[in-house]
């Protein structure tokens, strides 16, 4: 007989056992779950079947995908060593030291995190990345870093994904020991879109040192040093790595665009290493940094500052990798890419073809070509089940050095204007975005300032307002709340200023300030936080959750009560997660090691008047069946 704990067990019953039973049974005492785990993931499959995946297209029949090509590596074969064990044996000292005496160009690959963000609204699931870390860990051990976290992730896994990030970087993590982890910080907007208090600067901070981030790329959406020192100080205080960075806007070229010269980035540039960053980024968030400009920017900050030099960009205009080859030669210590399926467009450059554009040169990268393209093989795969988020883009677009649009924004705004009926208007709202951001005094564009630009553009798209109109009738307009806090300088303060006469009409007398909004921002208060979510969650609550919930208190929540109804949904393959069962097939589930559910669709039954559909399972060769509102 089959039996499922202790209680029913006959030795136990009639008394017949000492505490060796306890041990020799350990499986005995595996009590089930209120509401098991297998009935979670047919609720969650039968949901996906029945009203599709949000934001996905619902589709009568799941698509057909090949197996993807998981590259092979010798899974005894030890790790071999990494950046990370200079880091963790050396300090970020003797890392910075390590960087400058390379001749090779150093490298990071951004697949993990920007390239995704960049292609596909960051929907990127943890399932995906887990299957490929450990052959990323082994057959990439010579990469600077792999940027793995921050930006959007934290945001969209909980939101899109019902994931919680923190899983997803200690998961990777056990995975890859020798690889330096790299986040994307927001500096005093952390992960989120808004200035948050001091006090969860550094906590925010703290907790992810601890959980396994190395690099810090702390940037500010206005270049606004004051609102980055403190990211950057408490980097250092955790003993990683502060990389401070310039955000890239305008043209260092362009003679008639005095506002964002050469000049302006050095001393930017001067402020970061005097404020104590270990490395200076350049942040080209737009991909607007010519080739013939990244070579005097790199090489007049070569002569300035003393750390190293990370550079990153985007594709979208396809000159990029010409730029990286222009920013090599002007002596740039590391450069970020992606692997070649998933680079280009509003991605990073080709890690696969610089590395052989670089090849007999003295700044040769020494990169495997084979085992990148095993990695790349691998992303080529993947990346068909994210087709549903891809943007119709299909080719480079010089237009960005137009719009100025952030690689990663790009994709997310066409969704947005998708969402509100724009969809054919897009030409339109990107026209608008230039206006917009001229209207604005012509300011860095980076997440979350570009939100706001991006904002505005859909409102006075969507209402059919001319900047004349904002000017004239702006007294009687109701702005996005996002333009009015930047007009606030919740955001911080512009380069410049900002224009008087467009925040008087923003405002309309509301209040607005100058100082640091760290600094009126009441503290958080931890204890009451995690009292709070102790009760509301019924269970134990971490520093992570914490962190979590002070980012995105709503949509942390939400993700609770839906794990809560489908349990962890991050076990199921990418297309079930999507796109739910086709009738007859049966997949295999691995819930955890060594434990397996075997899940088939039998049939869908029709909608009852109540809007109840049956779904016809089986659970381990047992008939199951679930019942699921259809609301799509
Ligand atoms: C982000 O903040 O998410 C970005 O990628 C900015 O470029
Ligand atoms: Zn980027």
């Amino acid at each position: 007989p089959f039996l499922e704990n202790v209680m029913q067990h006959p030795d136990f019953l009639s008394g017949n056992y000492n505490t060796s039973f306890i041990d020799s049974k350990p499986e005995l005492f595996e009590f089930p779950i209120r509401k098991d785990r297998g009935t979670k993931l047919l609720t969650y499959i039968g949901q996906t079947i029945v009203n599709g995946h949000p934001g996905l297209a619902k589709t009568d029949k799941k698509p057909l995908f090949g197996t993807p090509r998981i590259p092979e590596t010798s899974y005894k074969q030890e790790y071999p060593n990494g950046t990370k064990q200079i880091l963790d044996e050396q300090g970020p000292d003797g890392l910075v030291k390590w960087i400058q005496q390379q001749k090779k160009l150093l490298v990071t690959d951004t697949t993990f995190r920007d390239a995704h963000q960049s292609l596909f609204a960051t929907r990127v699931r943890t399932h995906d990345l887990l299957q490929v870390a450990e052959a990323t860990a082994k057959l990439a051990p010579d990469l600077f870093s792999l940027e793995m976290w921050g930006g959007a992730t934290f945001d969209t896994s909980m939101r899109f994904l019902n994931e919680d990030p923190w899983e997803r970087l200690r998961k990777l993590r056990e995975k890859v020991p020798n690889l330096l982890f790299q986040m994307l910080f927001r500096g005093a907007n952390a992960v989120g879109y808004t200035n948050y208090p001091d006090n969860v600067i550094k906590k925010f901070i703290e907790t992810s040192a601890k959980e396994g981030i190395d690099v810090f790329r702390i940037f500010d959406s206005l270049n606004w040093v004051d609102g980055m020192r403190l990211a950057i100080e408490s980097v250092r205080e955790s003993g990683k790595i502060a990389e401070a960075a310039i955000c890239y806007t305008g043209d260092i070229l362009d003679q008639s665009r005095e506002k964002y010269n050469l000049k302006y980035y050095v001393t930017l540039a001067k402020e970061l290493e005097k404020a104590g960053a270990h490395i200076l980024a350049i942040k080209d968030m737009a991909g607007l940094l010519k080739p013939y400009a990244a070579y005097e920017l790199v090489k007049a900050l070569k002569q300035e500052i003393s750390i190293p030099i990370h550079l990153h960009t985007h594709d979208t205009s396809g000159n990029a990798g010409a730029m990286l080859l222009k920013a090599a030669e002007a002596g740039v210590d590391i450069v970020d890419t992606a692997l070649s399926s998933m680079s280009g467009l509003t991605s990073q450059p080709s890690l696969n073809a610089l590395a052989y554009a670089l090849e007999h040169d003295k700044r040769a990268t020494g990169l495997d070509y084979g085992k990148y393209q095993e990695l790349a093989d691998y992303w080529e795969d993947i990346r068909k089940y994210y087709i549903g988020f891809e943007t119709d883009m299909k080719s480079s677009n010089a237009e960005v050095y137009k719009h100025e649009m952030p690689g990663g924004q790009y994709t997310n705004l066409e969704q947005q204007a998708k969402a509100v009926g724009l969809g054919d208007r897009w030409g339109e709202v990107k026209e608008m975005y230039t206006t917009v951001n001229h209207m604005f005094g012509d300011i860095v564009k980076v997440t979350p300032s570009s939100k706001v630009v991006g904002d505005m553009a859909l409102f006075m798209v969507q209402n059919n307002l001319t900047e004349k109109d904002v000017y004239e009738r702006g007294e009687t307009i109701d702005f996005p709340e996002s333009v009015i806090t930047f007009f606030q300088g919740y955001l911080g303060q512009p380069h410049g200023g900002f224009p008087e006469d467009l925040q008087r009409i923003i405002l309309k007398g509301r209040d607005y300030f100058t100082t640091r909004p760290g600094e009126l921002l009441p503290s958080a208060d931890f204890d009451e936080i995690k009292a709070m979510l102790k009760e509301k969650l019924e269970r134990d609550v971490t520093d992570c959750d914490i962190m979590s919930y002070v980012m995105y208190p709503q949509v942390f929540l939400d993700m609770q009560a839906r794990q809560k109804e489908f349990g962890d949904v991050s076990v199921l393959d990418t297309p079930t997660f999507f796109y739910g069962l086709r009738l007859g097939e049966e997949i295999a589930i691995d819930i955890e090691q060594g434990k397996t559910l075997m899940v088939k669709l039998v049939s869908i039954g029709e909608t009852r008047p109540d809007g109840i559909r049956t779904i016809y399972y089986e659970l381990n060769g047992q008939p199951r069946e679930i019942n699921i509102r259809d609301v799509s």
